[in-house]
């Protein structure tokens, strides 16, 4: 079989045909080529995205020899393939890193420039694909780089929503939600596959029949059929010849299903069930984190799982007959719970579908599946209520409580009389309302179940997890979360690639390790100074930015002090606006204050639900507002609100970052992964000991990280012995002179009630201790104020703090995977 896959692909893979060479000469032949046939225009009338769509049709073109032998890769029965489901994928743009990925980036520039365009023109028309809310999204996307790169041969599964997460705009300081209509214009980068389909059942009853031969058969009369059709977009690896699949499922009506339209009646009823198929994956979820119950939510979850998990069963069958070797072909990550009604599915289709075995079943399924946590929030620990479970799933209702009742029969036997246990770990929770736990179901249902960084693992295994981790301690592991070097320094930061490149070579983006070689750079002067002027100039491409977008003038010169991720009150960036407040009172009331010049640069996307975190961002918005507009404090602070933070826009701000604000509470951040982003492209983080920050400053020393705060342990002890903010707020005149000046209207033209649902809950609650920490971050913050004065120090920080972040490549975390969980080899890096 390895032969006849390395023939197969061979002969594709030459390039032989001139319409498909890499040159300037044949991209510019290929642009235009497409721009006659696909787009159907005159060169003389097109428009940019024209352009743009022509020359992607271009670039994917030249991915398909490798796309199409990659994809040969599945039937090689010696090669198990890594099946990564999840509810979402931030992509981001796909043109650019194609572009770098292939090695094709200076053709097509010079192919576009031969035609009168810039290639960066082109780039910037891109509607990114925002089909995810944050970290998580943007990890799953990471890892398929990582995963094509390593030349592991694998599948993203997931959902092709119509509209993925909201672009926002910002009106009057508020938050204001528009449709992110991504596909307007086409998209160039997936391929339809209309004859890869399934049919998913939804809702009904469950009913048991005796066959011809006495045997007990089991059949889902459901009141719906959905029909998920494959869309297909090819990832491409670094210079590695393996080119990775993202598969996402539309749904659509199943054509004879009502269709029949005998009379008008039947006819607008046919079509009103088209409609309602289509609308399953119409729109995701803006939560980052807290779960909603809701029904079509629950509907997309198991639409998708249904549709992957019969395509691997295909793919599957055309290798081996046997189902019981399923977990050979395949290694099933699960990206948090809301993949986690594989378990069930799986059970129902090896079951019910291919007569296995319950026992048969339940080893492969167990074996196959791996889950991965990626929070410890109370309230995001997805539970679906027993009903609206029972009404769209009444089989895998069935088939929970049957493997409840396996599974509570081991606890019992493990625990004898420990009821407290049992109810705990039971996959329903009936203590005041039914629910099923979707994170019992996942763990019960995995072989392997891992936190995303060291303390994360270690908290799980405490607290949410506790029991099933005493039981069962040698499923539990670790996988510290990474990003991808391609996308988050050569693509978004050539100045400091080329920077590197100069000084040690290329092998850092696929051995990141190599970075240490720059530690020896950081006592170099000419170095050092190149360094400043990489960084200078992507500071001042982010003002421009800026100014366009929400016509602040910021000095480049100042310290950029960002905060970009979801807004959430456990990330605190109110508690970054404290410290902006207490800097605007200590200069308006002493102008001599040696204070260095900082601007301060928001940005991320509130849950359109989520009251106090638009509050916040009105907050923001508000102090900008007074401190942008007040002489006393000109040419020293600026605040400033980027709107619509996503991935394209990620790529300009992390590499203008001086400092990283990672300041959530202690032991909430499950990792974070912008924390990474920023170091990475040499800013330095100013952080609790939270999530992953606990293992970057472990790695660059920490002499070149800013701690402030409360440990974890300290949060779970102040809490338990009663926490009093209104005590921070009585015995601290600067705090209490910030949170005063929110409350009197200052910020709000006189209203005072504005901000108090705020204010109040900071006073009488503070649930993520912001008051508790206040004076140590400030404390911290002047640390950061004097340093940031000896401008060369900075720099050689700055440097070891890129020099050391090699741990945090996504290829890493991919390696771990694949030694820990997924048992999958790894291949020798591809020649160059
Ligand atoms: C995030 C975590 O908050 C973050 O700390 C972590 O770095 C990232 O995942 C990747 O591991 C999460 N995002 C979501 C999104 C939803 C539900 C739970 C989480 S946890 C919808």
């Amino acid at each position: 079989a390895n032969n006849t896959v390395k023939t197969a692909a061979s002969s594709h893979t030459q390039g032989h045909d001139p319409r498909r060479g890499v040159g300037t000469a044949a991209m510019n032949r290929a642009i235009l080529d497409h721009l006659h046939f696909t787009m159907a225009r005159l060169p003389a009338l097109a428009s940019r995205n024209d352009w743009y769509m022509a020359l992607s049709h271009a670039v994917r073109d030249r991915m398909l020899d490798d796309w199409l032998a990659s994809l040969h890769h599945f039937r090689n029965k010696e090669l198990k393939v890594v099946s990564y489901l999840s509810a979402e994928f931030l992509l981001g743009p796909h043109l650019g890193n194609n572009l770098i990925n292939t090695g094709m980036w200076d053709a097509a520039r010079d192919a576009v420039e031969s035609l009168g365009l810039r290639l960066e023109d082109l780039l910037r028309q891109e509607e990114e694909p925002g089909l995810g809310n944050g970290g998580l999204g943007r990890l799953a996307a990471c890892y398929l780089d990582s995963l094509a790169t390593l030349r592991i041969p694998s599948i993203g599964y997931g959902i092709r929503y119509e509209f993925g997460i909201f672009d926002q705009l910002i009106r009057d300081g508020w938050q204001v939600e528009t449709a992110d209509k991504w596909l307007k214009f086409g998209n160039p980068w997936e391929i339809c596959r209309s004859e890869i389909a399934y049919e998913v059942k939804m809702g009904g009853h469950t009913e048991y029949h005796h066959d011809a031969d006495g045997r007990l058969a089991i059949v889902w009369l459901p009141v719906k059929v959905i029909k998920g059709v494959a869309y297909d977009t090819p990832i491409a690896g670094y210079r590695s010849r393996i080119t990775g699949l993202l598969r996402l499922w539309k749904s659509e009506a199943v054509e004879s299903f009502n269709f029949q339209a005998f009379n008008a009646g039947e006819y607008y009823h046919a079509v009103d069930e088209k409609v309602v198929s289509e609308s399953i994956t119409k729109v995701l979820y803006p939560n980052d984190e807290p779960g909603v119950g809701k029904l079509l939510r629950l509907a997309q979850q198991y639409f998708f799982v249904s549709c992957s998990l019969q395509d691997m069963i295909r793919v599957h069958l055309l290798r081996s007959p046997r189902l019981e070797e399923f977990d050979q072909t395949f290694a099933v990550q699960m990206n948090d719970t809301h993949p986690s009604l594989a378990v069930a599915e799986l059970m129902r289709l090896l079951v019910d579908e291919h007569g296995l075995g319950w026992d048969a079943a339940w080893k492969v399924t167990r074996s196959t599946l791996a889950y991965t946590n990626h929070t410890l929030l109370p309230e995001a620990l997805e539970k679906w209520p027993l009903q609206l479970f029972a009404n769209l799933l009444p089989r895998h209702l069935e088939i929970v409580y049957e493997i409840n009742r396996r599974f509570l029969d081991e606890v019992s036997r493990a625990y004898p009389g420990d009821q407290a246990r049992l109810a705990r770990m039971s996959l329903i929770e009936e203590t005041g309302g039914k629910f099923v736990r979707m994170a019992n179901l996942a763990s019960v249902g995995s072989h392997a179940i891992n936190g995303v960084a060291h303390l994360h693992t270690e908290l799980l295994k405490e607290t949410v997890l506790a029991d099933f981790y005493q039981m069962t301690p040698e499923k539990f592991c670790n996988v510290t979360n990474g990003v991808t070097p391609r996308r988050w320094v050569l693509l978004s930061n050539p100045g400091l690639a080329w920077l590197i490149s100069e000084s040690i070579g290329e092998e850092w983006v696929t051995a990141p390790e190599k970075l240490r070689e720059l530690e020896c750079f950081a006592s170099d002067p000419s170095f050092l100074s190149a360094w400043r002027g990489v960084k200078d100039a992507n500071k001042r491409a982010l003002a421009a930015a800026i100014l366009e977008r929400t016509g602040v003038a910021v000095d480049p010169e100042s310290l950029f002090d960002i905060q970009v991720k979801r807004i959430h009150e456990y990330k605190r960036q109110h508690l970054n606006l404290l410290h902006i407040l207490t800097l605007y009172h200590r200069i308006k009331r002493d102008p001599g204050a040696q204070i260095p010049p900082r601007t301060f640069i928001f940005g991320g996307k509130a849950a359109p639900g989520y009251f106090m975190a638009k509050l916040i961002i009105k907050l923001i918005n508000s102090v900008a507002e007074v401190v942008n507009a007040d002489p006393e404090v000109a040419g020293r602070l600026k605040v400033v609100f980027f709107p619509d933070f996503n991935v394209t826009n990620g790529q300009l701000i992390y590499p203008a970052a001086d400092l990283s604000e990672q300041i959530s509470t202690s032991g909430k951040e499950a990792s974070g992964t912008g924390n990474m982003k920023f170091s990475l492209n040499g800013a330095l983080t100013i952080g609790t000991l939270d999530g992953a920050n606990v293992e970057i400053r472990e790695e660059v020393g920490e002499e070149n990280f800013f701690l402030f705060g409360l440990n974890a342990t300290e949060v779970q002890a102040l809490k338990k012995s009663g926490y009093h903010p209104g005590r921070f707020y009585e015995e601290d005149w600067e705090l209490r002179e910030a949170i005063d000046a929110v409350r009197s209207g200052l910020f709000s033209h006189g209203d005072a009630g504005l901000f108090q649902p705020l204010v109040d809950h900071l006073l009488y609650d503070d649930e993520y201790l912001a008051l508790a920490d206040y004076r140590s971050y400030l404390e911290c913050q002047e640390r950061v104020s004097t340093a940031f004065r000896q401008r060369e120090l900075w720099s050689v920080k700055s440097v070891l703090n890129v020099a050391r972040m090699g741990k945090f490549s996504s290829d890493r975390s991919i390696r771990e995977y694949c030694e820990k969980i997924w048992k999958v080899p790894i291949r020798p890096p591809f020649p160059h």
